[in-house]
């Protein structure tokens, strides 16, 4: 019982690397002597300390016979920083309790394994669904390669996204387009497509001061960091004068065809097969995986949507619902064709539903 507070405490300070530890996880780590907390930490980014690193220096002395409460299984390889398990043991820390094993092939029990050989009480899975949760895409890449996907979708009750003319801006409410910013936030990479940026010139961009009151606490202006911006542009359509191109960050152009014009600061290039004409997206995601892009998050129109669905890419759908009727002439949520029997229509679970001011936000998983 004792453990699963303290436990708990770890997973919320892991919850503060949310916006700044990818390509690495979120990890909290919760140090504990004869029922006190001695010692604490978190992840913050990439190069710095692990959690358990940062909870060992708080701790100091009293970490000797101590128990370590962590997200994720301490690590025992040398990447940007020497193995978690070594300073534990060096700490002299008697008992580590881990919510779950590091399917990352560096370390995958041998973490765990080292604690135990070095005399140290070792167990691991409590609270491993919350943790699960926590890291939805490091975990996603580390055991499949390929990143955890986000498609957002935003339509009227009738699932209209535009009128007929086009005119789309705006069917959800600011406190959505604010929730927007949040989940953007925590995302690795945003997706979209050329169609997107040449009808609406999008930034894709994080604003910290467009944040709700609570993130903004959570996350330092300082710390601010934008996802890599992706537009899938087959046809080499978006050129050097589009806005997405000029923010803060990088921006990584998914093509098929060669491209020689001069582009900004921060501007790459990923060259993707194609296939059936149309740019592979299962290379795309597995190209994405390879650059140890952890999730992406998708803004763009009905046929990226649809083509994300039809490939089988769609890891969790964010739908905003607005109150209102677009009618029959209006433009619909994603371009699906050939769907003839009920039988083959994708099917969806609802995990979440929240109301975002005057909308729903509805969040699904495809049904297996
Ligand atoms: C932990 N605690 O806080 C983190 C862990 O390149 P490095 O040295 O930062 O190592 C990154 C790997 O270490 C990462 O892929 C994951 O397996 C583990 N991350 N482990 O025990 C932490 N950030
Ligand atoms: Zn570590």
């Amino acid at each position: 019982m004792q453990d699963e507070v303290y436990m708990a405490r770890a997973l919320k300070l892991a919850q503060r690397g949310r916006f700044t530890t990818h390509p690495n996880p979120r990890v909290g780590c919760v140090i504990v002597r004869d029922g006190d907390i001695v010692g604490e930490g978190f992840h913050l980014r990439a190069g710095e300390p692990h959690a358990e690193v940062h909870a060992l220096r708080m701790a100091g002395d009293k970490a000797r016979g101590a128990t370590a409460y962590v997200t994720l299984e301490p690590c025992s390889h040398h990447g940007r920083t020497p193995p978690c398990c070594d300073a534990l043991i060096a700490a002299g820390v008697s008992r580590v309790v881990a919510a779950m094993q590091d399917p990352n092939p560096q370390v995958a029990g041998r973490g765990l394994y080292r604690l135990q050989q070095a005399g140290v009480e070792v167990s691991h899975g409590l609270m491993m669904s919350e943790a699960e949760q926590l890291n939805k895409g490091f975990l996603k890449r580390m055991r499949t390669g390929f990143p955890w996907l986000q498609l957002k979708l935003g339509a009227s009750l009738d699932g209209g996204t535009a009128m007929a003319s086009g005119e789309s801006q705006w069917i959800t409410s600011p406190q959505a387009r604010r929730d927007v910013q949040r989940l953007r936030a925590q995302s690795h990479a945003i997706l979209t497509s050329s169609a997107t940026v040449l009808a609406d010139d999008p930034a894709l961009t994080v604003r910290w001061e467009e944040l709700d009151a609570d993130t903004q606490a959570s996350y330092p202006q300082e710390n601010l960091r934008q996802p890599v911006r992706i537009v899938i542009d087959s046809r080499n359509r978006v050129t050097p004068e589009h806005r997405i191109v000029h923010q803060p960050g990088e921006t990584w152009f998914a093509r098929t065809d060669e491209d020689s014009r001069q582009w900004p600061d921060g501007v790459s290039t990923l060259n993707i097969p194609a296939h059936n004409g149309q740019l592979d997206l299962v290379l795309l995601m597995m190209q994405l995986g390879r650059r140890q892009i952890n999730s992406v998050w998708v803004e763009a129109g009905p046929r990226l949507a649809g083509a994300l669905l039809q490939a089988g890419v769609v890891d969790e759908l964010i739908v905003y619902v607005a109150p209102k009727l677009l009618g029959s002439d209006a433009r619909g949520l994603c371009v699906l064709p050939g769907l003839e029997k009920l039988a083959d229509a994708p099917q969806f679970r609802f995990n979440e539903i929240r109301q975002v001011g005057p909308d729903l936000c509805l969040h699904l998983t495809p049904a297996p």
